[in-house]
């Protein structure tokens, strides 16, 4: 039966990265209400969120002090900008904070709406900042396949999403792409550590390819988040920042989704090791709150900018005062409960030790996860990681189906399922969530075999 929302949303909301015609014939799931790491639908059904909303929902739903604390700031001050020199005490407040949180290398900060606004800031920045030094013809942006940076014009073009830029003729001008550090789906019999040096490498290989003297930048996520939870091999990082430092191109980690916490560091930078010139970040920031994104920046480049003029650049509501006061409300909840040490060295590794386990399923042909963000391949032959016969992400799917029917948001990309649960889950909700995937891991298994996806 189509309730009244559905109707209304099927005659006239069109969602963002759907098939509307397909969508509109069995209606929208309508969520209503949430509490900690439970999601609500209007008939009352109580979903685990595995993935905290669209990655972003650290601190957990419920938080009434982040709503106070918001409101608080919308009856003082509900608007106001950062243009013609001025601010406000959250975005003053804000920025001095993030500056003490982020590697020692950044110690300034732009304000963004959203992540895509983030990256399109990057794009931006960093061609201002070599043309600035007199070397305009330093552009090209390097990004990986597979990547994903957003969906703006320059976030869709930094992507590596080759079906998101066949609509609209993307990329944009100077970005290219290189192969992903991508072990279980692309490292064949390698070993992965030489695998992950060879994909890095390919970063020196298209630098000389195309000229030192052309190239700006290059960005990647830490963990590809869309693109699968790709863990990349220990040997990858340490190696593109070898690269980027020979070569003195700039480093940008898109720290989207992977930022505040998520893998039991602040930021992944530090958990691998890397110094990058610029950090595009959203997502926890705010827990998803309010939408907010931001840019951290290096000494190095904030040097460079702040010393050329106006950069002209920015965004009615970049420092938006009432989505800092929510980032400073979330800050305030992750430094008091600890939550980041917490991903670290308690729930992290018990999350951990239980979802590794699930590769033991015969549908499971690797479990990974770092912090609190995971990924469980599918396949129909575990012993050689080989993928399924019919369409990919087929079998995915059926994943997705069955997990929400069994009381737990868990994605799929293509034949990954993917994890990134809130900050906060407990034991008690962890065990929860690893038997609804279990019980979604035999169900799909049934059905898979009964369609005869598995021979
Ligand atoms: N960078 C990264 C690494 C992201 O994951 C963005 C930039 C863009 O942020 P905004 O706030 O503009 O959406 C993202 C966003 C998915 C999915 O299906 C992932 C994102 C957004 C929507 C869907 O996993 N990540």
């Amino acid at each position: 039966m189509t309730t009244v929302y559905q109707a209304q949303d099927a005659a006239h909301h069109v969602h963002p990265f759907t098939d509307t015609a397909q969508l509109n014939q069995k209606g929208s799931r309508v969520i209503t209400r949430a509490e900690g790491v439970y999601i609500y639908d209007e008939a009352g059904h109580k979903i685990l969120d595995g993935m905290a909303g669209l990655w972003c929902v650290g601190v957990g739903y419920g938080r009434d002090e982040i709503v106070d604390a918001v409101a608080a700031q919308m009856r003082e001050l509900p608007y106001y900008n950062a243009f013609f020199q001025t601010t406000h005490p959250p975005a003053a407040i804000l920025a001095e904070r993030l500056a003490r949180l982020a590697p020692q290398q950044m110690n300034h900060v732009f304000f963004t709406g959203s992540g895509s606004d983030a990256n399109d800031t990057v794009v931006r920045m960093v061609r201002h900042y070599w043309a600035s030094q007199g070397q305009p013809d330093k552009q090209v942006i390097i990004s990986r396949k597979n990547a994903y940076h957003g969906s703006t014009m320059a976030g869709a073009s930094l992507g590596g999403m080759g079906a998101m830029h066949g609509q609209g003729g993307l990329p944009i001008p100077n970005i290219v792409h290189i192969n992903q550090p991508y072990w279980y789906g692309e490292g064949g019999t390698q070993d992965p550590n030489e695998f992950g040096l060879a994909r890095a490498r390919e970063l020196e290989t298209k630098i000389l390819e195309l000229g030192v003297e052309k190239v700006a930048a290059f960005i990647g996520e830490p963990i590809q988040g869309a693109g699968g939870v790709v863990i990349p091999p220990a040997s990858y990082w340490s190696e593109i920042q070898r690269i980027c430092d020979k070569y003195q191109i700039l480093l940008i980690a898109d720290e989207v989704i992977t930022g505040f916490g998520r893998t039991g560091e602040w930021f992944a930078s530090q958990y691998y090791g890397i110094k990058p010139d610029l950090m595009p970040l959203a997502k926890g920031l705010t827990s998803g709150y309010l939408p907010m994104g931001a840019v951290l920046i290096s000494d190095r480049v904030f040097d460079v900018i702040a010393n050329h003029g106006e950069f002209y650049h920015g965004y009615t509501y970049s420092a938006h005062p009432a989505a800092c006061a929510a980032a400073l409300s979330v800050l305030d909840i992750l430094e008091r409960e600890q939550l980041v040490t917490r991903v670290k060295n308690d729930i992290g590794p018990y999350m951990q030790e239980r979802w590794l386990k699930l590769a033991e399923h015969p549908l499971v042909g690797q479990a990974r996860m770092v912090g609190l963000i995971g990924g469980l391949e599918l396949s129909p032959n575990k012993a050689q990681r080989e993928p399924f016969k019919v369409e990919r992400g087929t079998v995915g799917l059926i994943g997705r189906e069955n997990s929400f029917a069994n009381g737990l948001v868990m994605r799929h990309v293509g034949d990954t399922m993917i994890i990134s649960p809130p900050l906060t889950i407990s034991y008690r909700e962890v065990d929860e969530l690893i038997n609804k995937a279990q019980k979604t891991l035999d169900d799909t298994y049934q059905k898979a075999a009964t369609l005869g996806y598995l021979d």
